[in-house]
């Protein structure tokens, strides 16, 4: 069946990737994707390291498991270790926070025992639990994820620690403060104080032990792309403006006009573009404006940064089991996940790192993982400076003056224009009314003699898997099936005329 609409797809990320495989597959022929940039893939950006593959957007496929998109597709274009594809791996519950052997470092140059950190680590988690919980039981009794904690962890503290020593209660709440700043990291927020109580439990884990692309996670993008018709992308073409509604010319509804001049009439628009820019530049890439209901949910939602910092050693300075590396400060008992001067102090943002394994295939390299506006000053500097700060923090924290990274290579996604930041996350206030605004067309199907003009896909409108690659997939598939069961319900006479 050949279906002749018109199809304009704005992002060649994952979501629009999707999207356009659907439609394809279902015989609309004429599907254009227009990207901003020179290449696909969006948020999925392998880079290089020396001779190392590093992961500079999208790092595992979260819970790689059969309802996992990513990893089923992943599998079928043998993509994945014969490890992550193993029955075991995949019932691996852990729900959203892998069980990586840790190494603790404090700021005065000791190496911490476990048992000095996992009393406030078991804390923080079953708070983390309980903070997932109120979007079905409502009533949260803070706004933010991190006031609840705050709050929460201070009863603990003076319930149960009452007889602990004082330094070793101080010690605690230090830890609670580098478990903050992990989940900065993990929710792409500047603070936890940020992320709203009452929504946190909208999303969901998959089970399945997080695994990475030995090869790369663009390998997924070049794959998918292998398989769409030449010349159906066109880069370096951001969209300026999708001119909807149009009422001067009836049989094309939507202009979509382009950064160089270039416009395109079309049937449909599906817009992918990051939340961020959507917050950035909502009110010149809509005409009309967006209805107001969909503008205050892009506004209430969060996107935030989340960058990381790859640091190549000689030798390892960590033990040879040790997946995740945490830096403590001695400090921070006041439980904060914000630095009070960003030019003197960012780099206490920055919570430790991951370790690349397997050793044999990337060497001694660590991922250093850094959140929120300390994130975004972090990326005004040179390579030069932050491998400095870098160098003197780990100096500081294991006590060895001399030990020296060999290189580093970093991501800067919020200068990024055309992503202005890295995920989407529940902002204080929101509920799940914001999520189904999110991927709400513009008009509605019922409400327009000419409905589904606007189409949204993208991370940022999963209702429960947002701030995922498996969830901006599925938004795409969705989006291409919500216009191909339009398509199939109205007769032939009704189609668009090519
Ligand atoms: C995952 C992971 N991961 C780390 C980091 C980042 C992300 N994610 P795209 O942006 O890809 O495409 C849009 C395109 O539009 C793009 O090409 C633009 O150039 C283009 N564009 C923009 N404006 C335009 C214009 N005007 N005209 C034309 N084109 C335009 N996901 O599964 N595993 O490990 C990570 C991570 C540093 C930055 C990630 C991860 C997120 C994914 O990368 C991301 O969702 C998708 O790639 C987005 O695809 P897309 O197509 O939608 O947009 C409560 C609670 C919450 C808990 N949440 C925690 C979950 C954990 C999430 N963790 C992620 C963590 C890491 C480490």
């Amino acid at each position: 069946r050949t279906v002749n609409t018109r199809v304009v797809i704005v992002g060649c990320g994952i979501a629009g990737l999707a999207a356009a495989h659907r439609l394809l597959k279902a015989g609309f022929h004429h599907v254009r994707i227009l990207e901003a940039t020179s290449r696909s893939g969006g948020r999925i950006k392998t880079g290089k390291l020396g001779d190392d593959i590093v992961e500079i957007g999208a790092n595992w496929i979260h819970g790689p498991s059969e309802q996992n998109p990513v990893f089923c597709l992943a599998r079928q274009y043998g993509l994945l270790d014969p490890e992550s594809l193993t029955p075991e791996n995949q019932a691996v519950d852990i729900g959203g926070h892998p069980p990586w052997v840790p190494n603790v470092f404090s700021s005065s140059g000791r190496k911490l025992d476990v048992e000095d950190v996992s009393p406030a680590q078991q804390m923080f988690f079953e708070l983390l639990t309980e903070s997932s919980e109120f979007q079905s039981k409502g009533g949260e009794p803070q706004a933010s994820v991190g006031d609840f904690i705050r709050s929460q962890m201070l009863k603990h503290a003076a319930e149960k620690w009452k007889d602990v020593d004082g330094q070793s209660r101080s010690l605690r709440l230090c830890v609670i403060s580098n478990l903050l700043k992990v989940e900065c990291c993990v929710n792409g927020s500047h603070s936890m104080d940020e992320v709203g109580l009452g929504a946190f439990g909208l999303y969901k884990t998959l089970p399945g032990l997080d695994c990475t692309f030995p090869g790369g996670y663009e390998g997924l993008i070049k794959k998918l792309m292998s398989e769409l018709p030449e010349g159906l992308v066109s880069y370096n073409q951001p969209v300026r403006c999708v001119h909807w509604s149009n009422t001067d010319n009836r049989e094309t509804p939507v202009t979509v006009e382009c950064n160089d001049g270039e416009t395109i009439t079309t049937d449909h628009v599906i817009v992918t573009v990051p939340l961020g820019y959507l917050k950035k530049h909502h009110s010149t890439l809509f005409h009309p404006p967006l209805p107001l209901h969909k503008l205050h949910t892009i506004q209430r939602l969060g996107f935030g940064t989340n960058n990381k910092i790859f640091v190549e050693f000689d030798e390892p300075w960590w033990d040879a089991d040790c997946e995740v590396i945490y830096f403590i400060w001695e400090d921070e008992d006041a439980m904060v996940d914000q630095v009070p001067d960003l030019q003197a102090s960012w780099i206490r943002k920055l919570f430790g790192f991951t370790v690349l394994k397997p050793t044999e295939r990337y060497g001694h390299v660590l991922c250093g993982w850094i959140a929120g506006h300390e994130s975004e000053y972090m990326e005004t500097l040179s390579e030069l400076e932050v491998m400095r700060a870098i160098t003197q923090l780990i100096r500081r924290f294991t006590g060895k003056p001399m030990i020296s990274p060999r290189r580093i290579v970093r991501s800067q996604w919020f200068h990024d224009p055309w992503t202005c930041g890295s995920y989407s996350y529940p902002g204080k206030g929101c509920s799940e009314q914001d999520l189904d605004n999110m991927k709400e067309p513009l008009p509605l199907e019922g409400s327009h003699s000419k409905p589904l003009q606007v189409l949204f896909a993208g991370e940022a409108t999963h209702p429960c898997y947002f701030s995922t690659a498996h969830g901006a997939l599925l938004t795409g598939w969705r989006e291409a099936d919500r216009l191909i069961s339009h398509y199939s319900t109205i007769s032939p006479s009704e189609l668009p005329k090519s």
